[in-house]
């Protein structure tokens, strides 16, 4: 079993319903053991068209046997579950899960790049994980989460 840690967005829906939710399946996954989710954090839209929702944003431990690529399609899945809504903007996305860091392991296939390549520049991922991950080494920089995430 090797550590990993995730990251989650939503800014459509019940934001909050969508991160537990998303969780709570994680946790009942074959392969995956929970260990800590973040609290949740309301962020300014990074990016994207102008006038979106403000996010939810939180990161999660989980431990897994499956290997990146496996676990990326597993989340996928969930994402499918959960992340889309009936309304007029039917099929708008909800839930993104990204793998942010996978052990210590580096990873750099066309669909999957680990540690997450934007990670280090997004206040949205380093504050929620220096809650739950602060210790940990990010693999390319040798520094932890914790000397990344500097106060604004
Ligand atoms: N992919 C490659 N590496 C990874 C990885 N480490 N983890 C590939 C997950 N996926 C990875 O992602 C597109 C493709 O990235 C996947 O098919 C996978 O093969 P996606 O989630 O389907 O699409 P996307 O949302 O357009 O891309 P991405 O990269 O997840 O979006 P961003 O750049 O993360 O932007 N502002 C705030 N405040 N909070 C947010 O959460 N999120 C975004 C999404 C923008 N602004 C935000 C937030
Ligand atoms: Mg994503």
């Amino acid at each position: 079993m090797l550590p990993v840690l995730l990251s989650f967005g939503s800014n459509l829906g019940d934001r909050d319903a969508t991160l537990s939710g998303a969780w709570q399946i994680l946790g009942q996954t074959p392969a995956v053991e929970t260990v800590r989710l973040s609290s949740l954090y309301e962020t300014e839209p990074i990016g994207g068209p102008a006038g979106q929702p403000m996010f939810l944003n939180a990161t999660g431990i989980i431990r897994t046997t499956m290997p990146p690529t496996e676990l990326l399609e597993t989340l996928q899945k969930i994402e499918a579950d959960f992340g889309r809504v009936r309304s007029e903007r039917w099929g708008a996305r909800t839930l993104d899960i990204d793998i942010l860091l996978y052990g210590c392991q580096i990873v750099t296939l066309q669909k999957l790049t680990i540690p997450h390549i934007e990670m280090l520049n997004r206040q949205f991922v380093l504050v929620p994980a220096s809650d739950i991950a602060g210790d940990w080494v990010h693999p390319i920089t040798k520094k932890t989460i914790r000397e990344h995430c500097v106060p604004l």
